[in-house]
């Protein structure tokens, strides 16, 4: 408004650069998840076949207040029979026809048709950087079929030919990443053995952007992508600039589809997150490995520690920030975070964690969902990190819902936990509101509000914790959302009582099963 009335006033050279901007088409629309109006996080589906996740969204994140999902990669991947079909297979693709194990192309567009129609989006994890091992093979050992030899760097479905590798370019003698404080060899050389693609040269670019560009008129919302610090941020912009704006049958037009790189940058290396803020969001990896370092109380952190959680503790912007507590990686030992992330495994911690990063204003979150595996640690490394989903054989089983809600044939289903699907519907509630009424203990006892929506209160310490604390909340009787529902105007849990200064008494033992409450303006009785 004051732009239109102060015109005349108004600095010419900015008056350049914001309609510059817009005439070429430059906008900050990729860091938009384009979610529904009111949906605030995603959550990873790891390996769910499309059928599965297309009931999913009707039937359990639509009504949930879910505003999207991150599927596996959809692309032919090579099949990897020893160790047999572990999950890390799907990241080694042979072509961009959708077919998987997951399902094929019906299957897909059935699923971002049903998800979209209940206002649930669909991401896709893009694998771009590389295709398979150079170790993969010859044949037509893979999830459709096509033909490939990852010795000629053939496959013919695409195709791809030697010219689309970045074999001349790599300057280190085994062809592969020596080490990370040289950015050249992360980007042009072997990632894990994997065949590097020549990202530089157009027919790549091309080829990519028009896989891309299926899944954007079949309706995906956006990308994850896979090893982004293995490639250029001006190759991915390359490739960004090629793209199509989201399908109008559900989206505004003039819509861009969401980006998030896969960048785990937790200080020391060559590369860092900021050189890929052009291009969309970024993973924040710190903050899952910190969280985790905090909630389990390792190298004298504490819960208090956390009141000025985000930019405060050296992570990169929250408008640039994609955030979660464990992803299909390192909760199984593989990329960044260590022993310190907190999975399902660890149930208790696991939800307060899920809990705060839900409550707390930065980033933008995604939750995991996980299927259980039977795990073989030795000195600390599970030797069965390579296990893939529940199967038969190798067909990935059907998602079963029990009686109880819960999932069954081993999908962990963490999304469909209480805790972790009330604190979603918190972090809608509380939308924009600000960080607000801090309150700790000095300790592991904290508590924070978001403006005048909802509270949130923690008791990380070995004793019991009892205290009148500012809500910031008007008036009220409120249901606790973490030890019970609000069902038909009344509390399955515990009650807190906001009183007309906005003040409210808590307790909670440490012994409790979950010791913390929350309470939102949606769950005032
Ligand atoms: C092995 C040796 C190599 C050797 C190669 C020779 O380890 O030293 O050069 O053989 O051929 C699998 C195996 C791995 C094997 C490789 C090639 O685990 O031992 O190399 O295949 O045969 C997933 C898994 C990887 C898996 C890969 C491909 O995590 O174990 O490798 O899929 O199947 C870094 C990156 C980051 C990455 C993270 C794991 O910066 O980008 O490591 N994260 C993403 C994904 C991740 C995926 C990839 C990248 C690769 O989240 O799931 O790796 O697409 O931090
Ligand atoms: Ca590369």
């Amino acid at each position: 408004m004051g732009f239109f009335l102060s015109i005349g006033s108004f600095p010419f050279f900015l008056f350049i650069i914001l309609v510059g901007r817009s005439a070429i088409g430059l906008s900050w629309a990729q860091y938009d998840p384009q979610t529904q109006q009111g949906r605030t996080s995603i959550v990873h589906l790891f390996e769910w076949r499309w059928v599965d996740i297309a009931k999913e969204c009707e039937r359990y994140l639509a009504p949930n207040g879910y505003g999207g999902v991150q599927v596996s990669p959809p692309n032919e991947n090579v099949i990897v029979n020893s160790p047999f079909r572990p999950w890390w297979e799907r990241y080694q693709p042979i072509s961009y026809k959708i077919c998987t194990r997951s399902g094929n192309e019906d299957e897909f567009r059935d699923m971002v048709t049903r998800c979209n129609n209940v206002g649930v989006r669909i991401y896709v994890d893009a694998v771009i950087n590389h295709m398979c091992a150079e170790s993969g093979g010859s044949g037509t050992g893979s999830t459709c079929g096509s033909y490939f030899n990852a010795q000629n760097r053939e496959f013919s479905a695409v195709p791809y030919s030697a010219w689309d590798f970045n074999d001349g370019k790599c300057k280190t003698s085994s062809g592969g990443i020596e080490t990370y404080s040289d950015a050249s060899q992360v980007r042009d050389c072997r990632l894990s053995g994997l065949l590097d693609l020549a990202l530089g040269n157009d027919y790549v670019r091309t080829k990519v952007a028009d896989y891309m560009n299926n899944l954007i008129d079949i309706g995906v919302a956006g990308f994850r992508l896979d090893a982004s610090k293995h490639m250029w941020p001006g190759d991915i912009k390359a490739v960004l600039d090629k793209l199509h704006n989201l399908n109008t049958k559900w989206f505004a037009s003039g819509s861009k589809p969401f980006i998030f790189q896969e960048v785990i940058d937790l200080g020391g290396e060559a590369i860092t997150s900021s050189e890929y803020f052009g291009n969309g969001r970024v993973t924040e990896f710190k903050y899952g490995a910190k969280l985790g370092k905090v909630i389990r109380k390792w190298d004298g952190e504490k819960m208090s520690y956390l009141k000025n959680w985000g930019e405060g503790w050296g992570f990169m912007p929250s408008n640039r920030a994609l955030v979660f507590v464990d992803n299909h990686d390192n909760q199984r030992g593989h990329g960044a975070g260590g022993a310190s992330i907190l999975t399902f495994w660890d149930a208790r911690l696991y939800k307060m964690a899920v809990g705060f990063m839900l409550a707390h204003p930065y980033g933008f979150t995604r939750v995991m969902s996980s299927y259980r595996w039977q795990r073989n640690i030795q000195n600390g490394q599970d030797a069965n990190d390579w296990i893939g989903p529940p199967n038969n054989n190798g067909v990935i089983k059907e998602v079963t819902i029990n009686a109880d809600t819960t999932c069954g044939n081993d999908w962990v289903c963490e999304h469909r936990w209480r805790q972790i699907r009330n604190m979603v519907i918190f972090r809608n509630v509380v939308d924009g509101q600000p960080f607000s009424n801090w309150w700790d203990n000095g300790s592991n006892q904290v508590a924070f509000g978001r403006g005048n929506r909802g509270f949130i209160v923690f008791n990380n310490d070995d004793w019991s914790f009892s205290s009148t604390l500012q809500t910031g909340l008007p008036a009220g009787t409120y249901c606790d959302v973490i030890s019970g529902d609000k069902v038909n105007g009344n509390c399955s849990g515990l009650r807190v009582t906001v009183n007309s200064d906005g003040t409210a008494y808590f307790s909670i033992s440490n012994s409790a099963e979950d010791p913390f409450i929350a309470i939102h303006v949606d769950s005032k009785l």
